[in-house]
């Protein structure tokens, strides 16, 4: 008996350790168009370390983080992902570095933060692209 209430001691005071910082779940917002953007936001996002998974969502634009906080914050997170050329909410990057991004991962850097493109403007969008082609 003695030995089970031990354990449980333990396990509570190890789940609330945890509960503390070390397995801290964060969202960020991460602007970014494709695939190759996925692949370089999470890649960031895992060179940094405390990073345990690091999922980023194309369409929402939802970057989640599960971050050991006992070894960097989430601001490291986002300073690593603004290096690389993506703007989050808090922080923007630069522009020679955003400027450097592969033509498909210049994503719109007005949209609002949890927003999308307008339908109308993805219109305006395509015929620029046309525009560009010779057909
Ligand atoms: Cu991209």
């Amino acid at each position: 008996m003695k030995t089970l209430v031990t354990i449980a001691l333990v396990t509570v005071m190890g789940i609330s350790a945890n509960a503390q910082n070390k397995n801290a779940k964060h969202e960020l917002h991460v602007k970014g168009n494709c695939g190759m953007c996925k692949e370089r936001i999470e890649k960031a996002a895992y060179g940094v370390a405390g990073v345990k998974t690091a999922d980023w969502n194309a369409d929402s634009h939802t970057l989640r983080v599960i971050l050991n906080e006992k070894k960097n914050n989430v601001e490291a997170v986002e300073n690593a992902i603004v290096a690389v050329g993506h703007d989050t909410n808090t922080k923007k990057a630069d522009d020679k570095v955003y400027e450097s991004l592969h033509t498909c991962c210049l994503y719109d850097r007005d949209e609002e933060n949890g927003e999308h493109i307008t339908e109308e403007k993805q219109q305006m969008l395509k015929q620029e692209d046309h525009s560009t082609h010779q057909h």
